[in-house]
């Protein structure tokens, strides 16, 4: 069930809302300091460990809504919502930006080539959020 775009979906939003701060405060918990600790394979946080890294948006949800690759990998998003969506550096930190995603299409972009955390956002639902994590 689509949302009209005009109108802000609010129970999605604070559900979403809540599912990042939910996943933020997981991923602090565990460490961003470089503990190689095995990351339990959920849908809010995986580690790409080579081969297709995929971030799919669907339900106005990025999944994972935290993903870690390595320096300069090249990520592949899935819209499988029918509105448009795009995956934008927050801020411009990290300079990574699909540009609009079509319903049903996807995209690619590359990841910094510099360790760190880069928040991202959709440019056009900006409540959409999800981070991008870069370990060398
Ligand atoms: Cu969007």
């Amino acid at each position: 069930m689509p949302f009209p775009q005009r109108r802000r979906p609010h129970r999605a939003v604070a559900s979403a809302v809540l599912l990042l701060a939910t996943s933020l405060t997981a991923c602090t918990t565990t460490g961003e300091g470089g503990a190689s600790t095995a990351t339990p394979h959920s849908p809010a946080h995986s580690t790409a460990t080579g081969g297709a890294i995929r971030i799919t948006i669907k339900d106005f949800t990025y999944v994972p809504a935290v993903l870690t690759v390595r320096p300069g990998a090249k990520i592949t998003v899935d819209n499988k919502d029918s509105a448009p969506h795009s995956v934008t550096a927050t801020g411009g930190k990290g300079g990574f930006d699909t540009g609009t995603i079509k319903g049903g299409a996807t995209a690619t972009f590359t990841a910094p080539t510099k360790p760190g955390s880069y928040p991202y956002y959709c440019d056009i639902h900006e409540y959409m959020k999800g981070k991008l994590t870069v370990r060398g």
